[in-house]
């Protein structure tokens, strides 16, 4: 086995970059939760709420597995995409959102001047390798003005951020464990994706990559 197949753990820590007005990306920021975010992953909201492939309002199953915690959790069926109190798989309410996912997403927003961030939602995706997420908006939220924080475990990938149509050109921007991405405002309604997943290993995450994405569903 060649050392290029184990993914190097968080890349230019500490630095921020800004993309348009309103996106930032916190190279590393969430490196000191993550011990913290596998457990509650692990422990708690796994067992509660597996993963699963939901599928699409179209009828193809999604690449990414997915699952969520906190109040509401984004789904996507036959009937189209909705916030849920209650998951369908467990007729249950979903797991808790644990206190550290809140602390990290608020600490998150702050630091790039969104100063009273209070997610709701957190939808959990693990893509495996070939998983992919296309080109897409995130508008099935009520209140626009909050920020959205997305965070990235394990694998590395290729993130596509494009413009307020579909038709503008998408730039490429490498996603590495721990990084935090926040958007708002300006950017909110920005279209954007993943590329497929290369196949690799990563010492924390194995043969995937963990993003959570915060949001303020209600
Ligand atoms: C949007 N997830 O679940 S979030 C999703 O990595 C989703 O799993 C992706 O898109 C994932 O809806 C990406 C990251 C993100 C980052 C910056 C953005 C989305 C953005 C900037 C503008 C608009
Ligand atoms: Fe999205």
């Amino acid at each position: 086995m060649t050392l290029d197949m184990f993914e190097q753990d968080g890349v230019n820590v500490g630095q921020s970059e800004l993309y348009g007005q309103d996106v930032h990306l916190l190279r590393g920021f969430a490196l000191p939760y993550i011990d913290d975010i596998i457990m509650a992953l692990t422990l708690q909201i796994k067992p509660q709420s597996p993963l699963r492939y939901m599928t699409t309002p179209g009828g193809y199953s999604m690449s990414v597995a997915m699952t969520n915690c906190g109040q509401r959790g984004w789904l996507t069926s036959r009937s189209g995409y909705c916030y849920a109190v209650l998951d369908p798989l467990t007729q249950k309410h979903w797991p808790d959102m644990p206190a550290i996912f809140m602390t990290l997403a608020q600490a998150a927003a702050y630091r790039t001047g969104f100063d009273d961030f209070i997610p709701d939602s957190c939808l959990i995706n693990e893509y495996q390798a070939g998983s992919k997420m296309s080109l897409h908006q995130d508008k099935d939220e009520a209140d626009l003005s909050a920020p959205i924080v997305s965070v990235s475990l394990g694998i590395s990938a290729t993130f596509l951020l494009g413009g307020l149509v579909r038709e503008e050109k998408a730039v490429r921007i490498a996603l590495h464990h721990g990084d935090v991405m926040v958007w708002g405002r300006a950017d909110r309604l920005r279209f954007h994706g993943i590329l497929p997943l290369k196949s690799a290993l990563h010492s924390v995450t194995k043969d995937c990559r963990i993003n959570l994405t915060f949001r303020k569903a209600l």
